[in-house]
């Protein structure tokens, strides 16, 4: 059933038709309770922006940003700055159903991933609301659940084990990605024979290095835990090193995702084509929902595997996620990257997400389901 948020969104171009009236950008912050350490940085809190895109007719569209600097050079100031001084004086007063006009707007200004990514992302909410249609559904309505990978930062091998073991108990995860590309290797390589013994066979296990190895070192890790079966191995070496990534990419047993290499479909085709990656992380945080459909179809077109990666995503980023994840065949078929939110002391959604059986169900409303607690945003906004 529509909710109050739902109005209606004409698209007859002789019609007085909707326009977005309004950006609001809202900086804010919240503690992690367990901070996330990785290869390239670490994330002790969400410093994140909260996007509202506002209709003259009374439908507004959110969505999380969460600036990343260590991966696309992002800032919450430059969020902020980025949307308010360039996108939304160009794209007030269009209608929000004119989304190749806004992107082509937005493509004038490079870079700036998060950024377009939320706006993009706040706009299909917009769409779905307008339609009384989850988003998921009009993406591609493939399956209404997503399974659930949980990401696992830099620690001690025993402690590592003891958060999969708990995480494994209590949601029914039994998909891991473990963060590695420490030094010296051994850390990586004891990390990952202590997660296999106490996991048992049947857990999905899988790596990302943030770059934090060189290829060489990539083979000596891969050669080192033959005998553990890991799935994925994500950003081994910087891409861009791009003679000795091929060759790992060439002989490696397992397939060598691409994550902060291919923010862009344009990014996704050279690597593929390049021989930088045979399988791609898609992140919705970075690509909204309409990069993200042309990197499937690149991506499924040419028989390459797709993950839903995380940006370490708060409960609002998780729900699109969960929406495209679950909206296609391709990006449903592994468990998705849904759970770090898990690890933050609280959020902004009125309604929490559960975690029942290793899933997350796609909310049956119109639009993301993405309902914000203002009594949350009021404690934790920034700009007050
Ligand atoms: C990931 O998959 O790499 C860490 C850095 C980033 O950009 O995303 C996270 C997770
Ligand atoms: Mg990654």
């Amino acid at each position: 059933m529509p909710g109050p948020d739902v109005g209606k969104c004409r698209h007859d171009p002789e019609e007085d038709a909707v326009k977005i009236e309004r950006i609001e950008t809202i900086p804010y912050s919240i503690p992690y309770t367990k901070p996330l350490a990785f290869a390239s940085g670490e994330v002790t809190d969400a410093e994140h922006v909260l996007v509202r895109i506002h209709t003259d007719e009374g439908l507004t569209g959110v969505a999380d940003i969460p600036p990343r600097p260590y991966t696309y050079g992002e800032t919450q100031d430059s969020v902020l700055a980025i949307i308010n001084k360039v996108f939304a004086p160009a794209i007030v007063g269009l209608d929000p159903l004119e989304r190749g006009k806004i992107h082509r707007i937005l493509a004038r200004t490079v870079h700036n991933q998060t950024a377009k990514g939320g706006l993009d992302i706040a706009l299909w909410d917009i769409i779905g609301k307008a339609a009384s249609m989850p988003v998921s559904a009009l993406l591609g309505g493939y399956a209404s659940e997503m399974n659930v990978s949980h990401m696992l930062g830099f620690k001690p091998a025993p402690e590592l084990l003891d958060e999969a073991l708990r995480v494994r108990s209590e949601y029914g995860i039994t998909t891991f990605k473990l963060k590695v590309g420490r030094k010296p290797l051994i850390l990586d390589i004891e990390a990952c024979h202590t997660l296999r013994d106490g996991l048992g066979p049947d857990t999905d296990l899988y790596l990302d290095a943030n770059r934090g190895w060189t290829a060489n070192e990539a083979f000596e890790v891969l050669r080192r835990t033959e005998t553990v079966g890991l799935s994925l191995l994500e950003e081994p070496c910087d891409a861009k090193e791009a003679m000795s990534r091929r060759r790992l990419v060439d002989k490696s047993p397992i397939p060598i995702v691409g994550d902060e290499s291919v923010p862009t479909a344009g990014d996704v085709s050279r690597e593929l084509l390049s021989g930088g990656c045979n399988a791609v992380s898609i992140k919705t945080a970075r690509s909204g929902f309409t990069e993200a459909q042309q990197i499937l179809g690149l991506c499924t077109g040419l028989g390459v595997d797709v993950v839903m990666g995380n940006q370490i995503d708060t409960q609002i980023g998780t729900l699109a996620t969960v929406a495209f994840g679950a909206a296609h065949e391709a990006t449903s078929r592994r468990a998705g990257e849904l759970s770090n939110y898990l690890d933050m002391s609280d959020d902004l959604l009125a309604d929490p997400i559960v975690i029942r059986d290793g899933k997350i169900p796609v909310p049956q409303v119109p639009g993301l389901g993405a309902e914000i607690a203002n009594e949350k945003l009021e404690r934790y906004r920034q700009d007050k």
